[in-house]
């Protein structure tokens, strides 16, 4: 069965490359005319790994070209998830499978419950790559991919097909909980290193200011049902920034770059939640009206 990809930027590249060069079937889906001539003058995707580059010759097609799409990965951001996969919608096989890589929560709900004929397998990934250039990626971290369906189900014969293809993958029984949690880490470190305009590792100045919003987090994941994403909160966030100390964060790089960031899926995410469940948790909220404001005055947006 072949693999489409939605989404050709960092994270696509990286799978569609390594299971092209595993010899599986890959169709790249790109957006426009335009968009596909500048990747057939490309000659295809380059992915860079261990300081060695090699092109894959993946085939690739407009959002209207013919074939049924049966496992299609979906590799945008998480505000562009959904208008995607809505230009592709009328070749989704019946019973078709749609994995969702993005980034924090919201997106995922939204296109599940708008194609409820599809099994949609949410991923968590760790691992990390970026855009060199147009159609040239480079795998800059190794790390993990959690996939699991928030409805249940058994887990697919493919993920072979995906160690195979060397990507690192463990099927997941409670993929919502790693999502909570992955949403809770990044909502206590990312938006502080873009306020405070510094690397994760300097955050271990604001210690008080960590402590306070891991508290409002574990209370907001403990009352959405997530006590295993509650736990130790506090300190695998200071095992991340020791870990990660000299880096920015995603969201601090978007922000220098003036590239939309994925707010409304994180901060704004946690902020909605707590809300629907009367839960008052004024840090949070402060934290997102201060992110909100800075991303305002640069010129971004703002959910
Ligand atoms: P990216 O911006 O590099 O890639 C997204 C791609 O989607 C772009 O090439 C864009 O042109 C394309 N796209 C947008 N709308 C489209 C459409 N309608 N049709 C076809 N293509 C379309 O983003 P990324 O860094 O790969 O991140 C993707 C998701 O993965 C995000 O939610 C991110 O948070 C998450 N993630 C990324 C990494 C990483 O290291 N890059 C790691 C973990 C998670
Ligand atoms: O995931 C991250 C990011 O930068 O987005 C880390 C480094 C873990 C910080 O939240």
């Amino acid at each position: 069965m072949s693999w489409h990809v939605l989404g050709a930027g960092a994270l696509g590249s990286l799978w569609a490359a390594r299971l092209a060069g595993a010899g599986a079937t890959v169709r790249i889906i790109l957006r426009s005319a335009q968009r596909l001539a500048d990747y057939q003058r490309a000659g295809g995707l380059t992915l860079t790994a261990d300081d060695l580059s090699r092109l894959y010759a993946i085939p690739a097609e407009l959002p209207d070209a013919s074939t049924p799409i049966q496992r299609l990965l979906v590799t945008c951001k998480a505000y562009d998830a959904e208008g995607a996969i809505a230009q592709v919608a009328s070749r989704l096989s019946s019973g078709c499978e749609i994995l969702l890589l993005q980034n924090g929560l919201g997106s995922q709900q939204a296109i599940a419950e708008r194609w409820p004929q599809a099994r949609c397998i949410f991923v968590s990934s760790t691992e990390g790559a970026y855009r060199e250039d147009d159609f040239h990626v480079v795998f800059a971290g190794r790390g993990q991919n959690w996939l699991g369906d928030s409805n249940g189900g058994s887990a697919p014969a493919w993920l072979d097909e995906l160690n195979r293809a060397g990507i690192p993958q463990t099927w997941s029984s409670d993929i919502l909980a790693r999502l909570w949690r992955k949403l809770a880490l990044n909502c206590a470190i990312n938006p502080l290193t873009v306020l405070h305009d510094c690397r994760n590792g300097e955050l271990l100045q604001h210690r008080e200011q960590l402590s306070g919003l891991c508290e409002e987090l574990v209370e907001l994941l403990e009352a959405s049902g997530q006590p295993a994403a509650a736990s130790d909160l506090q300190g695998e966030v200071l095992r991340v920034i020791d870990a990660t100390a000299a880096n920015y964060s995603s969201m601090y790089q978007d922000v220098r770059l003036g590239r939309r960031t994925e707010i409304a899926y994180l901060l704004g995410h946690a902020c909605r939640s707590a809300d629907s469940l009367g839960l008052a948790l004024p840090r949070l909220h402060e934290l997102h009206r201060h992110l909100r404001e800075h991303l305002s005055q640069r010129g971004l947006p703002t959910d």
